[in-house]
């Protein structure tokens, strides 16, 4: 067997079994009535200050929780706890991004009676795309400062998301940045990505994005009780 077709086998075989790890997280979440949210984006495009605004709105009417994916460090983790949530930090040590089965080795940690469970993906833009974690929605975000080009150089990511943030809105006025293209890409990418625009700076959109939120878990309740 040449050595190509080899590497196609361990990753069908990888792929392969994360989906059976993510499916019974998905089963589990589904039991619990917990709504899961993946998030993905390169590094510092303000997944956690997202979460921390987030974080701060919905706490108080909500149960929330945050898993941290990270090469090295409990950083993030530490950011959380510090507004009050509880927080569990995965250490990838190299690998670029979650697999179900390192959601799974802490699965017992997180408390059943949770609402909102975020899972902040290791930062990349390619990688996280291709494992499942079981999660009941995919958020991508990108960042102003990063341009209005990436979404078809890294379509799978929003191909495989229900919801795209454009993040750093604030910075808008000082950068050359086509808000319009970048929409209207991600778009044509996957016609069905709910888009929402906000700043962790100014507030901008995180009301809009915290109601979605809770749209969403009202509407899977109702749906499966
Ligand atoms: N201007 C501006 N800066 C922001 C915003 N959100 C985050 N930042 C800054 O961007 C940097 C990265 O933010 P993080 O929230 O740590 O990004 P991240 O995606 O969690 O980063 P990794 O976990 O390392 O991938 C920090 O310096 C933030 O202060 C925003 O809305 N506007
Ligand atoms: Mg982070």
């Amino acid at each position: 067997m040449d050595s190509k077709r080899k590497e196609v086998l361990v990753l069908e075989d990888i792929l392969g079994s994360n989906k059976k790890i993510a499916s019974s997280i998905r089963q589990k979440l589904l039991e619990h009535q917990i709504l899961a949210v993946n998030l993905l984006s390169s590094p510092g495009s303000g997944k956690t200050s997202l979460l921390e605004k987030i974080g701060q709105k919905l706490q108080g009417k909500y149960r929330v929780g945050v898993v941290e994916g990270d090469v090295e460090t409990e950083r993030d983790a530490e950011r959380i706890r510090k507004i009050g949530l509880p927080a569990w930090q995965i250490t990838t040590h190299g690998a670029c991004h979650l697999e179900a089965k390192m959601l799974a080795r802490i699965f017992d940690q997180i408390p059943a009676d949770l609402d909102f469970l975020f899972i902040e993906n290791v930062g990349n833009l390619v990688c996280p795309a291709s494992f499942d974690l079981g999660e009941s929605l995919r958020f991508v975000l990108l960042s102003v400062p990063e341009g209005d080009d990436k979404p078809k150089k890294y379509p799978e990511a929003f191909i495989t998301s229900q919801v795209f943030v454009l993040t750093k809105c604030d910075l808008l006025p000082y950068l050359p940045f086509d808000r319009e293209r970048v929409v209207k890409e991600a778009l044509e990418i996957n016609p069905k990505l709910k888009v929402f625009e906000t700043s962790a700076v100014t507030g901008e959109g995180i009301e809009e994005l915290c109601a979605f939120l809770e749209s969403e878990l009202e509407k899977r309740r109702v749906k499966n009780a």
